[in-house]
């Protein structure tokens, strides 16, 4: 039977804003209260999805969330009308606001952590929404992350929903952005990569001093059971806690992985070798021949790899069996990663081309390529379960291009998100994507 990686893109949602609400992520510190186009922003990621599609990926959508989240207002304590929950926000606690407008469930390799049925004990597709513990902003996500993801994958005797684990510090979840998958075959089991940033229950392990770790061991721990995984399927590895300082928020942000192959910076682990020598083995005991390809800090620094996003990247397996990286921008105007791409490409190993996309408006929140998508592993069969809904067409690509057109600004302030206005043109628009996309009612407004 044939299997595919389906990558679904995060749709761009219309309060996208630069909040400054992500310590420890330098793009959306150093972008704090710049003026935001959500309009430009939604159909970058548009592009995106359709040049894939149009490179014959199968693509999917995965829908943004209802923004203000006058619901997380409300249990803050603020009271009245919508309008007025919003306008006493505004008044009394800016920043709360700001973090109940975050348009960051756009970022959906941070909404779940996703398991083909090729490597779980039940043989579903196993889901764990992402609890996102280490920001508020992002911790209000899990919920709707649950019921869309609930949406597309319905049907239970494919898909198995787990929802988001303990809602501490210690549980830190943040999702795909700390998984990567190895397989010879996507329709094949694999060897499932949890990369954590530090141990809450023991105190030996390494940390980082000045930014936090956001995903525990012990949360990609509870995944792995919860996935019903085996010991031979997995292996975790540490995060080198000197990166996280520097700005390495997920470990998506210094390695990629796709197939037989990591793309990693060299300084991107603890314990490299060793944790190199257990994927190897354990990809060879399921048929595979795993590769490496690590990238040397006197080629590109980890300054260079945090301002261009280089491992943030789409790595894809095309069908004659090469690789082709997806990087934004960013990477073509640092002189030094760009250097480094054009020898990668030139050398005849597995990355054999390089496309450049413009993402200039997630980018600058901290959010590349790779950070926009969510990868699920299916087969045929389980494709064919998938509500038809979320899969891009050429049909669907122009609807959602006339929908961003029509409900979206092209610039938003700090100030404009005090507008009662934004939640009624949010929720119009909102409405009307459950319906182009035929989730059903998923969102608080529709269900309360
Ligand atoms: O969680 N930025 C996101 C970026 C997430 C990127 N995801 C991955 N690397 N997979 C975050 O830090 C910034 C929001 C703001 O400042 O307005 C933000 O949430």
């Amino acid at each position: 039977m044939k299997s595919f990686e389906v990558n679904f893109d995060g749709l761009v949602g219309p309060t996208h804003n630069y909040g400054g609400l992500s310590f420890g992520n330098v793009a959306s510190q150093s972008n704090s209260q710049q003026a935001s186009n959500p309009k430009e922003a939604a159909l970058q990621g548009l592009e995106k999805m359709k040049a894939l599609m149009d490179m014959g990926f199968v693509q999917g959508v995965l829908a943004p969330q209802e923004r203000p989240d006058v619901g997380a207002l409300r249990s803050l304590g603020f009271i009245g009308s919508d309008a007025q929950v919003i306008q006493r926000a505004a008044k009394q606690a800016m920043p709360l606001l700001v973090a109940s407008c975050s348009a960051s469930s756009m970022w959906v390799a941070n909404a779940a952590t996703v398991s083909p049925g090729a490597d779980t004990a039940d043989g579903r597709v196993h889901f764990t929404a992402a609890n996102l513990n280490c920001k508020f902003h992002r911790s209000i996500e899990h919920p709707t992350t649950s019921r869309v993801l609930g949406a597309m994958f319905a049907d239970p005797q494919h898909f198995a929903h787990h929802g988001a684990l303990p809602a501490v510090a210690q549980f830190g979840d943040e999702g795909a952005a700390n998984h990567t998958r190895f397989c010879r075959d996507y329709g094949q089991p694999g060897v499932e990569f949890f990369v954590y940033g530090r141990s809450a229950f023991d105190s030996r392990y390494p940390a980082p001093q000045k930014y936090p770790a956001r995903q525990t061991l012990e949360a990609s721990q509870a995944v792995a059971r919860l996935h019903g995984l085996s010991e031979e399927g997995v292996v975790f590895a540490q995060q080198n806690p000197d990166v996280i300082d520097q700005g390495v928020f997920h470990n998506d942000v210094i390695a990629v992985g796709n197939g037989e192959l990591l793309f990693h910076h060299q300084d991107a682990f603890l314990n490299t070798e060793q944790m190199l020598a257990e994927l190897h083995a354990k990809l060879a005991a399921r048929g595979g021949n795993f590769q490496s390809i690590s990238v040397p800090r006197d080629q590109v620094a980890v300054e260079d790899a945090v301002r261009s996003y280089l491992f943030n990247s789409q790595l894809l397996s095309r069908a004659d069996g090469s690789m082709l990286l997806i990087v934004p921008e960013e990477c073509r105007s640092n002189p030094r990663v760009w250097q480094y791409l054009q020898g990668l490409t030139a050398a005849g190993g597995p990355i054999r081309e390089v496309k450049v996309f413009d993402l200039k408006q997630s980018m600058q929140n901290g959010g590349g390529p790779a950070c926009l998508r969510l990868r699920v592993a299916l087969n045929e069969t389980e494709l064919a379960a998938v509500n038809p809904g979320v899969i891009m067409t050429p049909a669907l690509y122009d609807t959602l291009t006339r929908w961003v057109n029509k409900h979206y600004r092209d610039a938003l302030r700090e100030s404009d998100l005090a507008d009662p206005q934004l939640l009624l043109e949010c929720r119009t628009a909102l409405d009307e994507l459950t319906q182009i996309l035929k989730l059903g009612a998923v969102y608080p407004f529709q269900i309360n």
